[in-house]
């Protein structure tokens, strides 16, 4: 077991139900607000994405984050391995077109490695270059990510859990209408960023996906 409780890296998105990725253009009260509410409603991994900050201001506010998390909650970082590194943040979470995983993953040591995917495909190629576990998306159409594509539909999900060993995260247009079907069909864990920090209460957000998502797994 280490600090967070998480017995393996491997294992960690297995034990993990909700997945709290920033963002700071949609947010209501502001992208502290929601990491403090949604870590104490019980949110054990949170991803800091920011596109519109200095790297400066990134820094700190990933410091802040990291306090915040302490031993609660994991902290990656989208995109940016320096940020994560300054900060010696628990990982990073990286697209198609960032960093290739490899060359990530010497940077990175034993960090954590989140790799988005848009098919399986994609999965399997991710899981061979050593990511620890892949953000499957978009299932559903979504306009918080402007180039994230169609929606690929939930039982997509399905088709690359048989595919792949890691953890599987589904993300884009999931919401509170839509949420256990993402379950149902094999997703570890899932983000749902515009239904979370777009809302008044991020607090009881979180816990409401938190709770759907461990209902579901159990009745598997
Ligand atoms: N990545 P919402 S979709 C950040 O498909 C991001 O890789 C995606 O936001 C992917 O929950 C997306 O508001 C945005 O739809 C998800």
């Amino acid at each position: 077991m280490n600090q967070k409780g998480f017995s393996r890296k491997s294992s960690l998105l297995k034990e993990i139900d909700f997945y709290l990725v920033t963002d700071s253009g949609l947010s209501k009260k502001g992208t502290l607000s929601d990491v403090r509410e949604a870590v104490e409603s019980g949110c054990r991994i949170v991803q800091y994405r920011e596109k519109d900050k200095s790297t400066k201001e990134m820094v700190e506010e990933a410091s802040e984050i990291k306090r915040i998390c302490s031993t609660r909650a994991i902290l990656l970082v989208n995109d940016r391995i320096d940020v994560a590194l300054a900060v010696d943040a628990d990982g990073v979470h990286i697209g198609q077109d960032d960093m290739p995983v490899e060359i990530a993953r010497k940077l990175l040591g034993d960090k954590i490695i989140g790799l988005s995917v848009n098919d399986r495909e994609e999965a399997v190629l991710a899981e061979k270059l050593g990511a620890d576990y892949i953000g499957l998306g978009p299932i559903f159409d979504t306009a918080t990510k402007k180039d994230a594509g169609d929606g690929i539909g939930p039982l997509k999900i399905r088709e690359v859990k048989d595919a792949v060993k890691i953890p599987v995260v589904a993300i884009g247009g999931i919401n509170k209408e839509n949420c256990e079907s993402i379950i149902q069909n094999g997703a570890d864990s899932l983000v749902a960023i515009s239904a979370v920090v777009c809302s008044d209460d991020v607090k009881r957000e979180t816990e409401y996906f938190i709770d759907m998502i461990r209902r579901t797994k159990k009745h598997k």
